[in-house]
């Protein structure tokens, strides 16, 4: 066998790098804090912590800057960067885009909280504008369930109750009786902070930059861009705009 030969036979089990995301798609990466349930038990407040939402918020910033996302949406351990369709990173190649988001995240991740934490990574795919509206209006309501839920779940557990037991008064119950037992512990479940509720959006803004020429010495300004943190998202039918107008952003 000749070394080409050889070469093109080793190549050959690497089968899935020829995969690439469906050009013209819209796209997703979700990365997701691996084993987070057991993770978070002895290091951070239930049910909601905001040193580790603000790490997830960095998380999501350094995803969002590496990988030219036109928006991300966090909440509990989880971050969706929206890209696209003429997204052309490292030429929409799947293992390369799942494996260095989940490492962007893990390692970013790592740093900010000074604790080893390991994210897994999916790619989710669209075909028009109103698919991705519907991505994150899914996981917007996700994060509204899993709220309602952690918030009675713990409020049992402080009480006393066990694993079992809390799970079993919980199993199978609807919205207006998890937000009633908040409220006759005073908890008033919609008046809770928002990012726990709605989850939390990151997108790019463009502003400007006053300056001076070094060499006229007079003021110029530049037009540049930062990311902006909203922790105050809107819902349902307002949040279908606000996603369609960060859908607009032109690429980085
Ligand atoms: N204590 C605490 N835990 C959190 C917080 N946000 C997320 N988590 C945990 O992260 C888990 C995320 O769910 P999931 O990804 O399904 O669980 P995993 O497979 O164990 O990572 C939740 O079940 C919580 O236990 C928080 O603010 N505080
Ligand atoms: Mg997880």
């Amino acid at each position: 066998m000749s070394p080409n030969e050889f070469e093109d036979r080793m190549r050959e089990g690497e089968f899935f790098h020829s995969l690439r995301l469906l050009r013209g798609a819209w796209c997703v990466l979700r990365v997701d804090g691996r084993g987070f349930s057991r993770f978070t038990e002895a290091r951070y407040e239930k049910p909601f912590d905001a040193t580790l939402h603000q790490q997830m918020v960095r998380t999501a910033s350094a995803l969002l800057e590496e990988l030219q996302g036109v928006y991300a949406y966090t909440e509990s351990d989880e971050i969706s960067v929206l890209f696209r369709p003429d997204w052309e990173l490292f030429d929409r190649e799947v293992e390369k885009l799942v494996s260095i988001s989940a490492g962007v995240a893990s390692a970013t991740f790592t740093h900010v909280a000074g604790v080893p934490a390991v994210f897994d990574s999916r790619v989710w795919m669209g075909a028009n504008e109103n698919a991705v509206v519907d991505y994150f209006r899914w996981r917007q309501a996700d994060a509204t369930r899993c709220a309602l839920h952690g918030w009675c779940y713990w409020t049992l557990r402080k009480e006393g109750q066990s694993v079992a037991q809390a799970s079993r008064e919980l199993h199978g119950k609807s919205v207006g009786f998890k937000n009633e037992l908040l409220f006759q512990r005073g908890i008033n479940f919609n008046e809770l902070p928002l990012w726990q509720r709605r989850g939390t959006g990151l997108s790019w803004e463009q502003y400007e930059k006053e300056g001076e020429d070094p060499r006229t010495g007079r003021k110029v300004s530049t037009q540049r861009r930062r990311l902006r943190v909203d922790e105050s998202l809107p819902m349902k039918e307002e949040y279908d705009t606000y996603v369609r107008e960060r859908m607009k952003s032109p690429a980085s």
